[in-house]
Formats: C-alpha cells, sequence, structure tokens
C-alpha cells in the first residue's frame, strides 16, 4: 500500500493536467473560432446612410466664427430593432460635420452635458496648445471651454474626440466623434467634387459590439491586443448603409474612428479609385489605388467612379501586415466587413475629372532639422520605457525648427503614432520610401510589430512652455493604458 499511493497519487496529478489542458485548448479552440468577424454578402443595405449636418456657426461682429457644440447622452437605433443610450454632439450620437475657411479666426463654445469631465481635440490641427484640447482641457459637467485660434493649414478632412487621460476609449465608443474639413481657396480652385451629402460625403467608420439589449459592449474580447472590437461596423452611425449616388464620380472622406481596429478598405469588385488627399490635406497628385489601409485616426478622400445603375460596395478586409496565427485573429486582421453600398442612379450628372496636378505641399526637409528624437514603442502602454505622466514633459521643441522624429515600435503588437499640432511627412519605413498614401501630409502611421519609420515635423509658431501637446499611439485602448508623451513648443 505504501508504494502504491505516490503511484496513484502521479496518475491523479496527470489525470487532471490532461483534463485541465484538454479543456484550455478547446476553450482556446471556441474562442479562435468566434473570434472571427465576417459580414459580407450578409446586409441587406436597407438604411439610407445618415449624412451628419454641417454646421458652420456664426460670425459675431468681430469676424469670428463661432460654432457651439454640446456634448449630450442620448440614444440612437445603432442596430436595427434596439435602442442604445449613447453620446453626441449637439445631437444623440456622433456631431456635426463643422467646417472653417483657412485664415479664419474660431472660436469652439463646447459645453459638456456629459455625467463626467471630459475634452475636446481637434485631430489633425495645427494649434495653439491650450486649445488642442487634450488632457490638460478638462471641461467639467456643466461648464463651457472656448478655444479659439486662427485656421491656418491647407484644405483637410480633420475631426474632433474627447482626449480624457484614461478616459478616451470609452467617450469615442459613445459616440462623440465628429468630422472637421478644413476649407481653402486652392482646394477650391480644383475642379474635385464638393457638394457636401451629395458628391461629397464624409464615411465616419466605427466598429461596435451592442448586446440584444442594445447595450454598447465597451469591454475587449478576450486575447484582443487592440483592445475593443466590434463585430457590426457603422458608417457615420448608420448600420447596413447604402448612398444614392447621382454623379458619375463620388468623393469619399473616410475617418477611421474605430478605437483599435485596423480597416483596409476597397470595393467588392476590387475597382480601383483615386487617392486625393491624406490626413493633413491633398496629394500633389491623384493616386490609383485598389486598396486603402488606415488605423485608427487616419483619414484619406478617395475619389470613386460609378456607371449608371450600377452599385458597389465599400469593404473592410484583412489588412496584408505580415502578421499571422493567433495574434492576427484576436486583433481582428481575419475579419472581413461589408462596410457602404454605393448605388448608382439610372442617370448620373457628368462631373468634371479628377484633375491631373492637385496641390503642392511645402513638406517639412530632412535637410533642415536641428536633430533627431527617438520614440520607441514598447510593450502596450509605454514610450521610451515610460507611461504617460501628466506631470512631465517628455520633449522640447524649438517654434519654427524641424526635427526628425524616429518612432520605433519594439514591441510584438501593432501600434500607431499620432503627433499633434503638426502634420508630418514620412521619410522612410524599415528604411525604405514610403509608398504612394503615406506620402502627403500625415498626422497618424501605422507601425507593424517591429517596424520603424523616420518623421520629418517641422513647427509652427505656437510657443507656450506650460502647455504640452500629445504624442501617442491611437489604438486607444494603448493610450489610456499610457501609450502617450508629452512635448512642448518654446520660444
Ligand atoms: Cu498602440
Amino acid at each position: 500500500m505504501s508504494t502504491r499511493r505516490p503511484l496513484r497519487a502521479a496518475l491523479t496529478v496527470v489525470a487532471i493536467a490532461s483534463f485541465v489542458m484538454a479543456g484550455f485548448a478547446t476553450y482556446a479552440a471556441i474562442a479562435y473560432m468566434r473570434a472571427l468577424d465576417d459580414t459580407t454578402g450578409e446586409l441587406p443595405f436597407d438604411t439610407p446612410l445618415r449624412v451628419p449636418p454641417l454646421h458652420t456657426g456664426r460670425v459675431d461682429a468681430d469676424g469670428v466664427r463661432v460654432v457651439d457644440l454640446e456634448l449630450r447622452t442620448g440614444t440612437s437605433q445603432l442596430l436595427p430593432g434596439v435602442e442604445t443610450p449613447t453620446w453626441g454632439v449637439n445631437g444623440g450620437h456622433l456631431g456635426p460635420t463643422v467646417r472653417a475657411r483657412r485664415g479664419e479666426t474660431v472660436r469652439m463654445e463646447v459645453t459638456n452635458r456629459l455625467p463626467e469631465t471630459t475634452t475636446l481635440h481637434w485631430h489633425g490641427m495645427s494649434l495653439p496648445a491650450v486649445a488642442d484640447g487634450g488632457p490638460h482641457a478638462p471641461i467639467r459637467p456643466g461648464a463651457t471651454w472656448s478655444p479659439t485660434w486662427v485656421i491656418d493649414q491647407p484644405a483637410a478632412s480633420l475631426w474632433y474626440h474627447p482626449h480624457p487621460h484614461g478616459r478616451t476609449t470609452e467617450h469615442v465608443q459613445r459616440g462623440v466623434v465628429g468630422m472637421f474639413i478644413v476649407d481653402d481657396d486652392v482646394a477650391d480652385a480644383l475642379a474635385l467634387p464638393d457638394t457636401y451629402g451629395v458628391d461629397d460625403v464624409p464615411v465616419i467608420v466605427q466598429d461596435v459590439r451592442v448586446d440584444s439589449g442594445g447595450t454598447l459592449d465597451l469591454g475587449s474580447p478576450m486575447f484582443s491586443s487592440l483592445g475593443p472590437l466590434g463585430d457590426q461596423l457603422l458608417v457615420n452611425g448608420t448600420h447596413a448603409p447604402y448612398f444614392d449616388v447621382t454623379t458619375t464620380i463620388v468623393r469619399l472622406r473616410l475617418l477611421n474612428a474605430s478605437p483599435g481596429r485596423i480597416h483596409d478598405f476597397g470595393f467588392d469588385d476590387d475597382r480601383s479609385f483615386d487617392l486625393i488627399a491624406t490626413d493633413g490635406g491633398l496629394l500633389d497628385a491623384p493616386y490609383v489605388l485598389d486598396r486603402i489601409l488606415l488605423s485608427p485616426g487616419e483619414r484619406a478622400e478617395i475619389v470613386v467612379a460609378v456607371a449608371p445603375g450600377e452599385s458597389t460596395v465599400l469593404r473592410s478586409t484583412p489588412p496584408r501586415l505580415g502578421i499571422g496565427g493567433f495574434e492576427a485573429r484576436f486583433s481582428g486582421l481575419h475579419d472581413r466587413f461589408d462596410v457602404l453600398e454605393l448605388r448608382a442612379a439610372s442617370e448620373l450628372a457628368a462631373s468634371a475629372p479628377v484633375p491631373e496636378r492637385l496641390v503642392e505641399w511645402d513638406a517639412p526637409d530632412p535637410g533642415a532639422s536641428v536633430g533627431t528624437h527617438v520614440f520607441a514603442l514598447q510593450g502596450r502602454s509605454r514610450i521610451n520605457g515610460r507611461r504617460m505622466d501628466m506631470d512631465r514633459i517628455d520633449h522640447v521643441a524649438r517654434v519654427g525648427t524641424t526635427e526628425i522624429w524616429e518612432v520605433r515600435n519594439d514591441s510584438g503588437t501593432i501600434h500607431n503614432i499620432h503627433v499633434h499640432e503638426v502634420q508630418f511627412r514620412v521619410l522612410d519605413i524599415d528604411g525604405a520610401s514610403p509608398p504612394p498614401e503615406l506620402r502627403g501630409p500625415k498626422d497618424t502611421v501605422l507601425l507593424p510589430p517591429r517596424s520603424s519609420a523616420r518623421l520629418v515635423l517641422r513647427f509652427g509658431e505656437h510657443a507656450d512652455p506650460s502647455t504640452p501637446y500629445m504624442v501617442h499611439c491611437h489604438i486607444l485602448r494603448h493610450e489610456d493604458d499610457g501609450m502617450m508623451a508629452q512635448f512642448t513648443v518654446v520660444e
């Protein structure tokens, strides 16, 4: 009996271990299967695309364009048949498209009617740090924040969203998101589609997960390295939308406003389109592409041609990032979504062809650089070994100077990098020239695992030694967890 007891104990341990391992393997296999989302060919496209109303505000006696924005709670029918509690701007979900011109002085009157403190950041805008709306500009419930600045940058599709430290993911998920279009004379002189809501359409793409009772699921799926990943897409808050195209070409202002999902946009018939603008504005010339990859925060303006009576579906398909297996599956990189159906009328008004030349970009010159600085993204929450600290300035730049920033993803997780205040030029990626879609003005760029990019940044004249701008990963879970640093621009 004394010799059999250890044997029996050993057998019991082996049996329990086998049982646990088999259980885990089964669980992992089920999780792997369930992590795949594919809505292609499944959507009814039965809802007209909501187009956010234009909001140009009013011009006061001093010639300042004043734009009132009220952050509110509300409800919205995100998915068919259920009402979902949401947040919005001047409405229950999302916000109006704010529009202003280069050269104008604007003042935003942002009133917070939400139950908690938030901020509102003008993503892609060059402006004084105190007006930037980052974590240092909290708007408490009931308060109004009134930043003012002079719009001084080329025509572009920018956007606005909250930026409270540690809470950005949730506030964006709840719906405090809108587009901010900057106009200028140079863009106006080009024969591009520019009738808002007709042949010039905002396409704000977000992935959401809504439970059967209508509540937004704000959590992250098991094993996701990118934080929340929704199983349904919304465009301007519309599920399964269609848009009636009445002209031979249509301009789509694509914005990836998802908290963590990478979208590779293209059409179901692989038709090509003209890429005309990136984050910070128009390119020197249109580039013909059939896919455009956008990580969270990035924008692209594309012009697509349609024939009378046809329809085509914008899709989000697996991005080709060289990531496989477990990591790809749980980061949504195997997922496929139908996004938006374009339905061409049987007779189309003839549009002018897309101009062969667009704008001359006064791009930052690497030869003028006064120094190179490294920002190494590590794990899912650190830059250069440290998490975000509101009381620490990580970098100081001087007004009017040019710097090279070497941004490096040292981790096995996807990141991107967004720099406030400037539109930078991507000099190279892993030592190679950037592809056409990364050659225009950018404020956000994707960094696949173990990749690096060199960016050329030229700082403007907005000096403020005490208020920092942010540089951070725009995968919002990573940003909230601390993958953010602060820099000031000084005289
Ligand atoms: Cu990240």
